[in-house]
């Protein structure tokens, strides 16, 4: 059987936002996923709208979209097309989870939740001539998973080709977070098995790897077994994690050993009312700057993420957190405008008090104000934001916060890191013409190599000891 996979290019592929080296970093994993459930004879494509241009003259007989909330129209307007043609249409992923109705009138079938449940009986289903309109999913299981296929990715089309999730969903709540709507009804947080984990990163060539899991160290014993599994395994990796994580036990010490060089933290706020406001308890009263000098001691940069937006924000919160990250030494920083995502319950909470300004998924990216704002105006909401990303980046804070490192090697990284995430837009844009973008993995594991442990960080210049 024909069999096409599609994902879509977020709309903003064509908005002066667009960073090709932003959309150039992962291959879509989610549908190399499913593609394991097919059969061995099916000749599938799989294409990547954000790395190369679609084919769409082709005529498979089963097309599988992927929807996100801000390509969805995109995602709709390409199976209509299919449709015309007379193609069975399937739509998953977290938009149509949650707005199925929307997503149905685009589809010949939809599916609710993870689709390593539903696919493989939608496949027996559609070759036996019955296929439902929708699967909604049950069983959240992933420890049988078969390989995912890779080798239906254009690796050398991705600065990152060696992205993995070993498990999905994360412990907590947050009010403004998917993940709640996507795996309701269900567990909302699972892992694969230790072993079949470690196999598939046995199977990804090179050293890098970066694990796209919402919460790595979620699972405490899932967590310790795999990064003992990876020590000797000479990988260097980059994750995600919570700040109670990092402060709790001696998991991130594993981690460090095992090859972490760098995570991913959500600060959010550093209003402990905004963090109650969010449902955001595990960060309620925790020390960010022991968290934060516990990495650094370990030699692992720290890519914090901001929300900008809740209602305790005012004026003079851009400054405040821009100053705090560049005086705790952050390395990269990920701003965002408060989005709520339909079905979440910052989306309802916001609906019921007549907040939403309107539906045009296109504009919830997280930089622009889709909502009514308290406390700050929405001009000042999208300045501050512009601000704090040309402020955070700017040469003299990269160099001011390098310079929180005793550590000279560290610094020296830190310096390479965020400089050339940042500072280079053309080089990158000419490394991805050019289809050179997987040559630079040996620049990025070399930048990301040991520093050494426990070193002399400087005490943090931070106004706010603790965030309580
Ligand atoms: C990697 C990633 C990216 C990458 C690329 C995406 C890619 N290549 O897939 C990049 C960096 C480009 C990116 C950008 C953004 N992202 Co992003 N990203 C992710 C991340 C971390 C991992 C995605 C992933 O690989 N998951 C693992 C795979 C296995 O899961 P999956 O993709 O969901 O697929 C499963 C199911 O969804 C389902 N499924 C999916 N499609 C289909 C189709 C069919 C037919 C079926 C049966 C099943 C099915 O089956 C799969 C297996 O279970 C997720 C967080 C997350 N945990 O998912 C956020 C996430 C998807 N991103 C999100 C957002 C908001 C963004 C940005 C808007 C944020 C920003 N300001 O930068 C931008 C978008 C930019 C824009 N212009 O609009 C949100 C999406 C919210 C939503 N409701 O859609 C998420 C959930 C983060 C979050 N916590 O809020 N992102
Ligand atoms: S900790 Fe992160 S992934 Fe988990 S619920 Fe909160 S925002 Fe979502």
């Amino acid at each position: 059987m024909k069999i096409k996979m599609i994902l879509p290019a977020l709309t903003e592929a064509k908005s002066p936002y667009w960073r090709p080296i932003k959309y150039s970093l992962f291959p879509p994993l989610g549908l190399a996923t499913l593609a394991a459930y097919c059969s061995p004879d099916d000749q599938i494509d799989l294409q990547d709208e954000h790395v190369e241009v679609l084919n769409i003259d082709d005529n498979p007989q089963l097309v599988i979209i992927q929807v996100y909330i801000t390509n969805a129209f995109r995602a709709y307007a390409l199976a209509d097309h299919y449709r015309k043609k007379g193609a069975h249409v399937c739509l998953g992923g977290l938009h149509v989870s949650s707005l199925p109705e929307e997503a149905a009138q685009h589809a010949d079938t939809i599916f609710i939740g993870p689709g390593e449940d539903t696919f493989p009986k939608f496949l027996d289903d559609f070759r036996k001539g019955n296929p439902q309109k929708i699967y909604l999913n049950a069983k959240r299981d992933i420890s049988e998973v078969p390989p995912i296929r890779r080798d239906l990715i254009k690796r050398h089309l991705y600065l990152v080709p060696n992205s993995i999730v070993v498990s999905r969903g994360c412990p907590h709540h947050c009010d403004f977070c998917y993940k709640d709507a996507f795996f309701e009804g269900g567990k909302s947080f699972y892992t694969q098995r230790v072993d079949s984990a470690l196999a598939e990163i046995n199977r990804l060539p090179g050293r890098h790897l970066y694990f796209l899991d919402d919460h790595l160290l979620g699972n405490q014993k899932f967590a310790s077994a795999l990064f003992a599994g990876m020590q000797g395994m000479n990988r260097v990796f980059q994750g995600a994690s919570t700040i109670d994580a990092v402060l709790r036990g001696n998991l991130i010490e594993h981690a460090a050993k095992a090859g972490m060089r760098s995570v991913f933290i959500g600060f959010e706020s550093l209003s402990s009312s905004n963090l109650q406001q969010s449902n955001k308890k595990q960060n309620l009263g925790k020390d960010y700057t022991t968290a934060i000098k516990r990495l650094h001691d370990l030699g692992i940069m720290i890519n914090g993420s901001f929300v900008f937006g809740l209602d305790d924000d005012d004026k003079d919160v851009f400054k405040r957190t821009v100053d705090w990250a560049v005086a705790n030494g952050l390395t990269t920083a990920t701003f965002h405008i408060l989005t709520p995502y339909p079905s979440t319950r910052l989306f309802q909470t916001m609906e019921q008090q007549g907040r939403i300004l309107h539906r045009n998924w296109e504009l919830y990216d997280t930089r622009q104000v889709v909502y009514k704002t308290v406390g700050l105006t929405a001009n000042e909401l999208k300045q501050g934001y512009d601000w704090s990303y040309q402020s955070f980046y700017s040469w003299s804070n990269i160099l001011k916060a390098s310079a929180q490192h005793d550590n000279i090697k560290h610094a020296i990284k830190h310096f390479t890191y965020a400089g050339g995430w940042k500072k280079f837009e053309p080089l990158w844009n000419f490394i991805i013409k050019t289809q050179g973008l997987n040559k630079m993995l040996p620049l990025l594991e070399a930048i990301l190599s040991k520093v050494g442990s426990k070193t002399n960080q400087k005490q943090p210049l931070s106004p706010f000891p603790a965030i309580a």
